[in-house]
């Protein structure tokens, strides 16, 4: 992959860069995303019966075992070269938002710090009722583990389709990209609102909108630089070349 010098460019002179990313950053550890045509989750699943709140109130045992299937598959991945990437990018800008609708944690475990969670952490429960946060809960076999405070159902801490997104997560993922240089879109369709707005947003505001993946999405066309390939091969270089534009070796000397 060829990344454009003009692009090293702007990264050399930018001061505050966004970054939102999706499922196909995660790809390469071994976690499914939702809408690829034969390994989606959409594909095998449908949301309707699993990520909505009607789903839950019709069958929370269903919904429940099909998370934890999911969380016991993350048990079993690492973070890949493009979270690792992206963790050592966050160090080297004044500003650097990490926007996520993954609720895979992953992002954390590379060693990313300020990562904003859009869509929740599938490793947080709550409680159905009253929304309590619980972050450990007992092995209960097939039985979903009530709330200890009210004996609700608990949940996964996750947004479902047809819920609010966090407001202070949504407001902060918002102010970051109308106030970025450079907004990084990686490995997302952008077809769910309304993360999906974001990179619009940014550009709208004069950010350089740069996009990261293998496929065309709904982003394609509005982004200034397009890296059509898998983020966990183009981060890798993408880093080496802005920390080589930054800091260039000394000459050698005898
Ligand atoms: C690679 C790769 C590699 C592969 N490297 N790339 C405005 C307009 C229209 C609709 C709406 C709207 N506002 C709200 C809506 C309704 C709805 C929505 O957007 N629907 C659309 C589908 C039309 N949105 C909502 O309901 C949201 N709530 C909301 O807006 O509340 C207010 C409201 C309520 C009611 C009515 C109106 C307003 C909530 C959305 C919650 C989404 N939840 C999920 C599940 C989370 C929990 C869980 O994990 O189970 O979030 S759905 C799923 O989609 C998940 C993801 O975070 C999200 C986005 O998916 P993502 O990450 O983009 O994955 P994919 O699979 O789509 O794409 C992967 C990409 O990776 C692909 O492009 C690949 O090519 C690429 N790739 N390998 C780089 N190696």
């Amino acid at each position: 992959m060829t990344i454009p010098p003009q692009l090293i460019s702007r990264f050399a002179t930018a001061k505050r860069v966004t970054v939102l990313t999706g499922a196909g950053v995660s790809a390469e550890s071994g976690v499914p995303t939702f809408r690829d045509a034969l390994t989606g989750l959409w594909s095998k699943f449908n949301p309707e019966e699993l990520a909505t709140p009607g789903a839950f109130f019709r069958n929370p045992n269903l919904v429940w075992a099909w998370y934890e299937w999911r969380r016991k598959l993350l048990k079993q991945v690492e973070p890949n070269p493009a979270h690792l990437a992206l963790a050592q990018m966050e160090r080297m800008f004044s500003e650097f938002n990490l926007i996520t609708q993954n609720v895979d944690g992953l992002h954390q475990r590379a060693g990313s710090r300020n990562v904003t969670e859009l869509h929740g952490n599938i490793a947080r429960s709550k409680c159905s009722e009253e929304g309590t946060i619980i972050n450990s809960w007992p092995e209960t076999g097939t039985e979903i583990p009530k709330c200890p405070q009210c004996g609700g159902l608990l949940r996964p801490d996750v947004v479902w389709f047809g819920e609010d997104l966090p407001v202070a997560e949504l407001k902060t993922a918002e102010t970051a990209a109308i106030n970025c240089d450079l907004f990084l879109s990686i490995g997302t369709s952008a077809e769910v609102y309304p993360a999906a707005g974001l990179p619009p947003l940014a550009r709208q505001h004069q950010a350089i909108l740069v996009e990261i993946n293998p496929d065309v999405t709904t982003i394609t066309k509005q982004a200034h630089f397009v890296l059509a390939g898998p983020a966990g091969e183009i981060m890798p270089q993408l880093l080496a070349q802005i920390q080589q534009a930054i800091s260039p070796q000394p000459p050698i000397t005898d």
